[in-house]
């Protein structure tokens, strides 16, 4: 390969890789969006974190081969659709499908794929509820559709999947059986903590209604 084709190379990389920060950036815009409108008419937030990372070229390149996919941009545009990813972190299960609802139903966001593992975990037990969502990107002289894998899961869900991460990466994914059904258990633990404080929120929002309704009545001549 010549020079001139090496250049060329990075600058369409570099163009690649911006267009899916751009993607990045038009998703968060909306879930901001939705995070203040929410947190004015219901009181409450229903996100508690976001977060988004770019796929290294390392990763894509090792995924890309995984995958047997031709080692050229358009190829790895068209087999690969987590190069871009945001996570959204939500205080309670409902609000998982909430938000997912929310933003599946925008007009310029395509859902390409829906995968739950909330209500279908994965047999090590991990939750979350997996979208990847196609989000129109209005560069300089084109229009271009981004693909970006949205993970949504509550706070303990989080908290489970960023410790069996670091276990999995730990022992290469081989990780002792003894340490396997601790963590499985350990998922279990933090469904049930998930249930309890669903029906506790749920408790205190009929306490709210009654209370505010109560506030009303006594207001009443
Ligand atoms: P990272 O470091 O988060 O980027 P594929 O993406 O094709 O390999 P698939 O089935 O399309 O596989 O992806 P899937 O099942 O939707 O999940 C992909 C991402 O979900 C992973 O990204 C993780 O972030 C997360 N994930 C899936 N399963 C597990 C799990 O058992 N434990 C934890 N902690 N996270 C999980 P990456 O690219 O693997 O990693």
């Amino acid at each position: 390969e010549t020079v001139v084709d090496l250049v060329q190379l990075r600058h369409d990389f570099t163009r690649f890789m911006m267009s899916y920060k751009f993607g990045i950036d038009e998703l968060i815009t909306k879930i901001n969006i939705l995070k203040q409108e929410f947190t004015h008419i219901h009181r409450y937030s229903p996100i508690e974190h976001v977060s988004s990372r770019l796929k290294t070229p390392e990763s894509i390149l090792d995924k890309a081969k995984r995958k047997n996919c031709a080692l050229n941009l358009d190829a790895i545009r068209e087999s690969i659709f987590d190069v871009a990813g945001v996570r959204i972190t939500c205080s309670f299960i409902s609000d998982t499908y909430r938000i997912a609802d929310m933003l599946s139903s925008q007009s310029d966001i395509r859902v390409v794929e829906v995968k739950d593992y909330i209500a279908n975990p994965k047999a090590n037990g991990y939750k979350s509820l997996h979208l990847i969502v196609e989000i129109p990107v209005f560069m300089s002289d084109r229009v271009q559709p981004v693909l970006v894998e949205l993970q949504i899961r509550t706070i303990a869900m989080d908290f489970w999947a960023s410790l069996e991460h670091k276990i999995f990466y730990k022992y290469r994914g081989q990780i002792p059986p003894n340490l396997l059904a601790e963590l499985t258990e350990a998922a279990e633990t933090a469904n049930k903590l998930d249930e309890k404080m669903e029906s506790l929120h749920d408790e205190v929002e009929e306490l709210n209604g009654d209370s505010e309704n109560s506030i009303t009545l006594g207001a009443m001549p």
